[in-house]
């Protein structure tokens, strides 16, 4: 199996006023991703990359961009899962046949699905390819939950090597964590790196790792060291950003950082909300302050 442990930035993606992919401003997030964060990987068209709000164009234009401007230089995770199971296999071969490193899908959500159909949807797109499968799981935003047995069920498949875990169940991660050693776990709760790193995580996806990388991989490496004073003191800033940023508005507020330091990294997807001018100055405190 390939070593896909480490940080993952949650792929933002510069959109013009229309709503297309900015293509050059997306080379440069990427670069400063790689270049000045640091990060491990990438993890693309996931929440932070506007996925649920693009088109099947646009989400093939972005896998073989980003792939193009990365080649091998970090490890890439494409996240194919759709409400439209058709279309979660076609992404699911576009990315495979482009060279991913692993396939990631997020849980159905919207219809209230049986277990057994979420089974199925995910056996649909593992069967597609030969590539891996990371579950996607963010019960707060799909409102689909999933009980240990039931990952039991989903991980029984050997291709299904781990999950991106965005939840705040302590006490089912340490289960997750005692019941699958060889399984991988990516935590996606930027603002709990400390604590999911001392739960036994193998990484972290975060939409903040795009602007904070570098003191992201600091905590997350302090933390497996068990340096957890030292490791909180860094989450404890990592913090009051996120805290802002959250504030502000999440991905406006992240592209507005990387604005500042000289990125084009567009705008957001209509409907989100454009990014308040007002506000520019208390971002351009966070950078100087935080030293993002
Ligand atoms: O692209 C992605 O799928 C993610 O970035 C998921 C990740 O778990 C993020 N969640 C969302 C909904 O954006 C977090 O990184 C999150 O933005 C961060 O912890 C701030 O709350």
């Amino acid at each position: 199996m390939k070593d896909l442990k480490g940080i993952y930035s949650a792929l933002l993606i510069p959109f013009d006023e229309k709503g297309e992919v900015k293509e050059d401003g997306l080379r440069q997030v990427i670069e400063h991703n790689l270049n000045v964060c640091g990060v491990d990987g990438l993890y693309v068209n996931g929440s932070s990359g506007e996925n649920f709000l693009l088109n099947t164009a646009q989400k093939k234009q972005i896998f073989k961009f980003v792939k193009e401007v990365v080649g091998d230089r970090a490890k890439l995770i494409a996240q194919v899962g759709s409400l439209d199971l058709n279309e979660a296999v076609e992404l699911a071969k576009y990315a495979t046949e482009l060279g991913y490193d692993s396939l990631s899908a997020v849980t159905p959500f919207y219809y209230p699905l049986s277990f057994k159909e979420i089974k199925d949807y995910y056996e649909t797109i593992i069967n597609a390819t030969d590539n891996s499968m990371i579950l996607y799981y963010i019960p707060t935003l799909t409102g689909v939950k999933i009980s240990l047995e039931q990952f039991s069920e989903l991980l029984d498949n050997e291709k299904v090597i781990g999950v991106k875990y965005t939840a705040a169940d302590f006490y089912q991660l340490e289960r997750f964590r005692r019941r699958f050693p060889d399984k991988l776990i990516w935590s996606g709760f930027d603002e709990m790196l400390v604590q999911a790193a001392i739960s036994g995580v193998d990484g972290a996806i975060g939409s903040t790792y795009n602007v904070n990388g570098k003191t992201s991989k600091k905590i997350f490496e302090l933390a497996k060291e068990g340096k957890v004073e030292e490791a909180y003191e860094l989450q404890h800033k990592a913090n009051d950003v996120i805290e802002k940023v959250l504030e502000l508005g999440l991905y406006q507020t992240l592209k507005e950082i990387l604005k500042v330091k000289g990125i084009d990294a567009g705008y957001c997807k209509k409907p989100m909300k454009v990014f308040d001018p007002e506000k520019l100055p208390e971002v351009e405190k966070l950078v100087k302050d935080y030293n993002l």
